[in-house]
């Protein structure tokens, strides 16, 4: 069992502590080589579309070009921090816009390296990527037991995004310097580790998942009393190196599973309470204390069970339910 994590993080206080133990810890993420300079990859990308953007969130969706081959760039401005908060008010440039009375509003110019924005790029994109990030009318499907079966694992069996990116996470083929925490255990092991949603920069928007290292797990749907000791230890352990790594308690945590995934490979979501991830609501999550003690309450639970979940407006998996009349 390997915990990178345990040679990495002394235990830490709250507030300015905290961020100074994200920013120590991203520093020896550094060191380790885990933020490497990179080429700019996004030279001549044309963009063909605006998928979906958010002016409350922040972030903008492309679907465009990049040599030829589809690519989906999605951009996002990071949180402003409280450890930058003196750098931003000393070196940036201020111009005023406008002044009145006691108010005055201004267009700072941070330095350059406080002013940066989350980029991440799916390249080559399927079709499948384009439609998943595009903006789109979603409808609730109610699906038993019998319609798991006979409509959606033949769909998912044909038609599931890769797991490729997965697979290069067990494997250490990728991302091996960002595991927080593994358990090597074939049974009831996984790897915990940053999603790549999160720039590990403040805890406010802390995001970890665990993957497990059986194969053979697709989803909730394959979950039974056999697998409730490879959740209580993704539970336990994962809550305990979060702590030991973040100082931050299972208290402040929020632990889940969605249904339907993305990636049809067993992984538990691991979020900071107070922040409201993309898919943490609940039509599409549901909490692993609960998942466990369903499980010891009849291990067929998630066979037998009717479960709900929303499907955008073009996704195949809909119209299966559609052409079956099941909606
Ligand atoms: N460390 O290579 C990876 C990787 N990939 C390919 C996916 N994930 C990865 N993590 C690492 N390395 O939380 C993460 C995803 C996700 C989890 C899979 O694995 O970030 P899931 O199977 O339940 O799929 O979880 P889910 O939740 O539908 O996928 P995802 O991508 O989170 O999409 C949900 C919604 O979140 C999207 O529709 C979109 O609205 C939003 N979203 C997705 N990516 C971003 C982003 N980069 N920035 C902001 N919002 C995003």
């Amino acid at each position: 069992m390997a915990d990178p994590a345990a040679k990495r993080g002394p235990g830490g206080a709250v507030g300015d502590e905290l961020a100074q133990k994200v920013k120590k810890a991203k520093t020896d993420d550094e060191k380790d080589g885990g933020e490497a300079e990179s080429d700019n990859v996004l030279f001549g990308f044309k963009t063909c579309s605006v998928l979906s953007d958010s002016s409350r969130e922040k972030n903008i969706f492309i679907h465009g070009k990049l040599a030829d081959q589809d690519a989906v760039v999605i951009m996002e401005k990071t949180p402003i921090r409280e450890d930058v908060l003196a750098e931003i008010f000393s070196d940036s440039s201020l111009k005023l816009e406008m002044r009145n009375d006691i108010y005055s509003t201004y267009r700072l110019q941070a330095p350059s390296h406080l002013n940066e924005i989350k980029t991440t790029v799916v390249c080559p994109a399927t079709e499948k990527h384009v439609k998943k990030y595009q903006r789109q009318e979603s409808f609730l499907v109610e699906e038993t037991g019998k319609d798991y079966q006979s409509i959606t694992l033949p769909y998912i069996q044909e038609q599931c995004f890769s797991v490729q990116w997965v697979y290069n996470i067990l494997e250490k083929k990728a991302e091996a310097e960002r595991i927080i925490y593994e358990d090597q255990d074939p049974k009831v092991g996984f790897v915990l580790l940053p999603d790549f949603k999160w720039d590990q920069k403040q805890i406010d928007d802390l995001y970890l998942i665990a993957i497990v290292h059986q194969r053979d797990i697709r989803s909730v749907r394959d979950l039974t009393s056999e697998h409730i000791a490879l959740l209580q230890n993704i539970f336990q352990k994962g809550k305990d190196a979060i702590l030991q790594r973040y100082n931050l308690p299972a208290s402040q945590l929020r632990v889940y599973l969605h249904y339907q995934p993305s990636y049809y490979h067993l992984h538990v979501h691991f979020t900071k309470l107070s922040y409201q991830a993309p898919g943490c609501g609940v039509e599409r999550a549901h909490l692993l204390a609960d998942v466990i003690q369903n499980l010891q309450s009849d291990s067929d639970y998630y066979k037998n069970r009717t479960l709900y979940f929303p499907l955008r407006k073009d996704d195949g998996l809909l119209s299966k339910f559609k052409e079956a009349g099941r909606l």
